[in-house]
């Protein structure tokens, strides 16, 4: 089954174009350690998630939507080079000009304006899946076009496509922040996703940037180094995988198996990634890694909020009282290496994880709101003190479910 990627705003565009180029660069791999018949089977339901083929050449499952035209060109052009993968030049929607930050104007003025442009393109994407896992949807919370728009677009997406899945990628914003209104913009982006969406996968700008620093090694980091190490995370959990029943066949719903277990109840829509091992790829030909190493790792990384072998995950202890154990953990697998990590793990999971730093957001903007400070940017728009007042209602709530788990 295939997913439909959306890309939104500046971060949303810059983040897809790394995954998409992962993915690629990951399938066409010939060192993957395996079988030439198990590489092909996965090159094949890589393929089938998130490519088309138009006259040999893999088209990327995506729509781009800015409302700013520099960073999709630069995107497209990027796509374009010689013996890769393409972009569709139709499949994208830009205008003149971003939303400044305001998250109200990329709500209700470019949302309403736009969307039916922008939904016959998602459309006709859909229409060229031979089945829909669902939609993949990148955007920042904190800006004015991927986390307004995206609100909107993730509601008329919910309401058009009620059966498919969303599943929003989220970038939280740096806590020092770029600009002052994010944490307004966040819980407001936050709020909307949340009665719309089946689930947020949730990376913070500041933990990718400490992998950076600390893991690879990264000097003077910039986004595109951060969207890189975002888009191995992603690759990672997206790659074809097998259940521990069936070696036999790939996995075929990548969204639908993935948020069967992870998202059982609507109060709890919150996923966190981490992969292991990570690092520079001048280090990774002298490394070499054990399977006991790596899931040792990954479980104190679970435990310290940072998995022995995989019995380790299956200690009840772990987990909410309310979910079975053959509920609460699943392990997928496959022979072949992912992006010349002879060995590597990911784990997603939701738990409290976030239950700071939305707090720290909410709390922010809590602050902000009780001098009135920049309401009227917002008022001016059509999103009234009402909708912050449901916001923060909305994620106090959220806060409070999860600390209560
Ligand atoms: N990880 C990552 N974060 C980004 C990137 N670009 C922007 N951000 C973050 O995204 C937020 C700003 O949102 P943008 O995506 O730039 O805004 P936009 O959607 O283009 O909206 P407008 O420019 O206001 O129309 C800030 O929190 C930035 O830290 C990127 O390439 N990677
Ligand atoms: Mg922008």
């Amino acid at each position: 089954m295939a997913v439909v990627t959306v890309q939104l705003g500046q971060c949303g565009n810059q983040i897809g174009f790394e995954v998409f180029d992962a993915l690629f660069t990951d399938s066409q791999c010939s060192q993957g350690f395996c079988s030439k018949r198990e590489n092909e089977a996965y090159q094949a339901s890589c393929t089938e998630r998130f490519f088309r083929e138009e006259n040999g050449v893999p088209i990327a499952r995506a729509v781009l939507v800015d409302m700013e035209p520099k960073v999709i060109n630069q995107m497209l052009s990027k796509a374009a080079q010689p013996g890769r993968w393409k972009y569709d030049q139709h499949a994208r929607f830009c205008q003149k000009q971003g939303s400044g930050n305001n998250w109200a104007y990329g709500y209700s003025v470019h949302g309403p304006k736009h969307a039916e442009s922008i939904m016959n393109l998602i459309q006709k994407e859909v229409e060229k899946c031979d089945s829909l896992s669902g939609f993949f949807i990148i955007m920042s919370i904190a800006g004015g076009t991927g986390s307004g728009l995206g609100a909107f677009l993730t509601q008329h997406l919910q309401d058009h496509y009620s059966n498919a899945l969303k599943m929003n990628q989220i970038i939280w914003p740096y806590g020092t922040g770029e600009v002052i209104v994010q944490n307004y913009n966040s819980i407001l982006t936050l709020s909307h996703l949340y009665r719309s969406s089946d689930a947020l996968l949730v990376h913070e700008n500041d933990a990718v940037h400490k992998i950076c620093a600390k893991l690879m090694s990264t000097k003077q980091i910039s986004f595109r180094d951060i969207n890189q190490v975002l888009a191995h995370q992603l690759g990672s959990v997206f790659q074809p995988t097998h259940s521990a029943e069936c070696s036999f066949h790939y996995r075929t719903n990548p969204l639908g198996d993935l948020m069967e277990h992870l998202v059982p109840h609507p109060e709890f829509k919150m996923l966190g990634v981490r992969t292991i091992p990570q690092m520079s790829e001048t280090s990774l030909p002298y490394s070499t890694f054990t399977w006991n190493g790596l899931l040792k790792r990954l479980r104190q990384m679970l435990i310290s909020n940072a998995k022995m072998d995989e019995e380790g995950f299956r200690d009840p202890a772990l987990y909410t009282s309310w979910l079975g154990p053959a509920d609460a953990f699943s392990a997928w697998k496959t022979p072949r290496a992912f992006n010349r990590y002879e060995r590597s793990a990911a784990l997603v999971s939701n738990g409290q994880f976030f239950v700071r730093p939305l707090d720290a957001v909410v709390g922010k903007a809590w602050n902000m709101f009780a001098s009135k400070a920049y309401i009227h940017q917002y008022t001016k728009f059509g999103i009234e003190e009402e909708d912050f007042l449901d916001s923060f209602t909305l994620l106090e709530q959220v806060v409070a479910s999860y600390r209560n788990l």
